[in-house]
C-alpha cells in the first residue's frame, strides 16, 4: 500500500479532502499518521475521527529549527511513508529536512506559483489586480515555495473581492487539485527527476490545470 504521512498546523480542509477521496475508493493510498505542530486543531480531531494515528509536536519547545525537524523526521520515518503531504503546515522545513525527504514532500501554496511566493497571497493578488489567482501543488526544495510545480488550480478574481472570499474560492479549488495530485503520485506514476515531471513515461512540460466552474 502507497503510504502518505500528512504535516498540518490548523483546521486541515485539504486533509479531510484528502481522507474522503482515499475512503470514496478514488485513491488507492492510506494516511499512516497527521503529525501537527499545534495542539487543538481541528486537522487533529479528522484524523481521530478517520482511526488516523495523530501527534502533536509544538515547535516552540525544541531550542532550534534544526532540533525540531530532526524530531519531527523521526516520528515520519517510523512510519516509512513513500509521500509525505504538507497540507496548511506553517513551519519553514530547515535544508537537511527538505533533502532527506525530496522527490516525496509535496505542499499546496494558495498561490499560481512563481508568483506570490510566501504569505498573505490572497491580499497581494488583490493588491495586484490580478484577474486570476489559485493555488499550486508543488514538490518542496529548501528554497520556499520554489520547487516544480505539479497542479495549479485557477479561480477568477471578481471586482468587488475581499482577500476573505478569494481565500475561500482558492480553498474550493484546493480541495480538487490535492487529491488528484495524491492520485498522480500514488496510483499513475508522477515522478521528480532532476526537477522536471514524469507521468506515465512522459515529459511534462507544464503542470496540469484545473478551472473552478
Ligand atoms: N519549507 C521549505 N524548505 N520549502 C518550502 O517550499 C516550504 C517549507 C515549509 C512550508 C509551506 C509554505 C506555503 O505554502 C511550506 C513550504 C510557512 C511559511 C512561514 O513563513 C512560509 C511558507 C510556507 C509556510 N512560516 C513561519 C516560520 O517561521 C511561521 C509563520 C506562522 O507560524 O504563522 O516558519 O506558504
Ligand atoms: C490552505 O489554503 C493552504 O493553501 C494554506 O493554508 C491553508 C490550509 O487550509 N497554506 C499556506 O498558507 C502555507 N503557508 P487547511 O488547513 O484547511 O487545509
Amino acid at each position: 500500500m502507497f503510504k502518505i504521512v500528512v504535516l498540518i498546523s490548523g483546521g486541515g480542509s485539504n486533509l479531510q479532502a484528502i481522507i474522503d477521496h482515499i475512503q470514496a475508493g478514488n485513491i488507492n493510498a492510506e494516511i499512516s499518521a497527521v503529525i501537527s505542530n499545534k495542539a487543538d486543531v481541528l486537522g487533529l480531531e479528522r484524523a481521530a475521527t478517520a482511526g488516523i494515528d495523530h501527534h502533536v509536536l509544538d515547535h516552540t519547545i525544541f531550542a532550534s529549527r534544526e532540533a525540531f525537524d530532526e524530531s519531527l523526521a523521526q516520528i515520519i520515518e517510523s512510519y516509512e511513508p513513500d509521500l509525505i503531504v504538507l497540507a496548511g503546515f506553517m513551519r519553514i522545513l530547515s535544508d537537511g529536512f527538505v533533502n532527506k525527504f525530496q522527490g516525496k514532500l509535496i505542499n499546496i501554496h494558495p498561490a499560481l506559483l512563481p508568483k506570490f511566493k510566501g504569505l498573505d497571497t490572497h491580499q497581494r493578488a488583490l493588491d495586484a489586480d490580478e484577474k486570476e489567482h489559485g493555488a499550486s501543488v508543488h514538490f518542496v526544495i529548501p528554497e520556499l515555495d520554489a520547487g516544480t510545480v505539479i497542479i495549479q488550480g485557477i479561480v477568477p478574481v471578481k471586482s468587488d473581492d475581499t482577500a476573505d472570499a478569494l481565500q475561500q474560492r482558492v480553498h474550493k479549488i484546493e480541495h480538487v487539485i490535492y487529491p488528484q495530485a495524491v492520485k498522480y503520485l500514488a496510483e499513475e506514476g508522477l515522478t521528480l527527476k532532476n526537477g522536471h515531471l514524469y507521468h506515465q513515461g512522459k515529459t511534462l512540460l507544464e503542470p496540469f490545470k484545473e478551472y473552478l466552474d
